[in-house]
């Protein structure tokens, strides 16, 4: 069972931030859901950009929505989707540092694949934003572009012999030849940009939620969404990604972990932990300066890792720990 509805809620007064329980008002004329949804919502600063907290579970489904804020009343434009009640046991992993390598500590890396030989790397951040090609050994970027300085640079993935550059608000998928590193082509797509990766078939695409999104590698059109459940609870803030098989790896905002996502179901089935990095990584003091750049050797079965301003990138294996 599923089913899409249009629901509006009185909650006042809304705290300037915070999580506010709400539940179906019968003020409302539109309250036509027979079940009725109860959720919490996330509040900030911002009174027009209301949140549902990430999907908000109810009976057993996930609720997609958006929430308009209205004549003092709360509209909420929403589906319920079902997520099967099995179990599901989440592995816990270890890393492995197989090599520790330099990385130039000026990339805000926002997004990183390997390709012949070579690191292909997206840094962040305006005015500072590039595309490089790095030696991985040495650390070395053999080649640069700097982006524009209106566009933040995000996760980066390669199909062919073209590069397809995320941008973070700017809404553009910039496409270069992998060779000269020369913009060729841009698409546009709704929402924020974070990671990228493509299996063969698809690209995936993160945008800071519990969704990854599937497009098409050559008009980056959307094909569908999977929302990624850790146990019971959507595991938001993915954010860089590589795509490994039945598997896609990402790396959690602002936490020292990595999680394995079946991109079939959204299952997280393995939940790495990345903390042993942190005393490696040589990282400044800031709070920015998190996990994030993700890339994996086919033939080694070997990740690279990094952060946002290390100076340091790691070659890892990950280890399924005894139970
Ligand atoms: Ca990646």
């Amino acid at each position: 069972m599923s089913g899409c509805i249009i629901e509006c809620f009185s909650a006042d007064p809304l705290p300037d931030k915070g999580l506010v329980p709400f539940e179906p008002n019968s003020d409302c004329d539109n309250n036509r859901h027979e079940h009725g949804f109860r959720g919490a919502l996330a509040t900030d600063k911002d009174a027009q950009a209301l949140r549902l907290r990430e999907q908000s579970m109810w009976q057993g489904g996930v609720i997609f929505g958006d929430i308009k804020w209205a004549r003092g009343l709360l509209f909420l434009c929403g589906c319920w989707l079902p997520v099967e009640a099995k179990e599901t046991v989440v592995e816990r992993w270890a890393l492995e540092v197989v090599a520790t390598l330099p990385h130039e500590p000026d990339a805000f890396t926002q997004g990183l694949l390997l390709h012949d030989g070579y690191l292909y790397e997206s840094t962040g951040l305006y005015g500072r934003s590039s595309l490089r090609k790095v030696d991985p050994e040495s650390g070395e970027v053999v080649q640069r572009l700097a982006l524009d300085p209106g566009y933040f640079g995000e996760g980066l993935e390669r199909v062919g012999n073209r590069l397809i550059q995320l941008t973070w608000k700017e809404g553009l998928a910039l496409v270069y030849d992998l060779d000269t590193l020369t913009l060729v082509q841009a698409h546009q797509y709704g929402g924020e940009g974070w990671g990228l990766c493509f299996d063969g078939e698809s690209l995936w695409m993160s945008d800071g939620s519990a969704t990854l999104y599937r497009r098409d590698p050559v008009d980056f059109s959307h094909q569908s969404s999977v929302t990624v459940m850790q146990q019971d609870w959507p595991r938001d803030r993915l954010n860089d990604l590589a795509c490994v098989g039945d598997y896609i790896y990402a790396n959690i905002w602002k936490e020292q972990r990595i999680v394995r996502i079946d991109k079939h179901s959204g299952r997280v089935d393995a939940d790495i932990d990345a903390t042993p990095l942190l005393a490696l990584s040589g990282r400044p003091a800031d709070p920015e300066a998190v996990l994030n750049g993700i890339a994996h050797d086919p033939q080694s079965n070997e990740f690279y890792l990094t952060g946002k301003h290390w100076p340091r990138m790691f070659r890892v294996r990950f280890v399924p720990t005894a139970r």
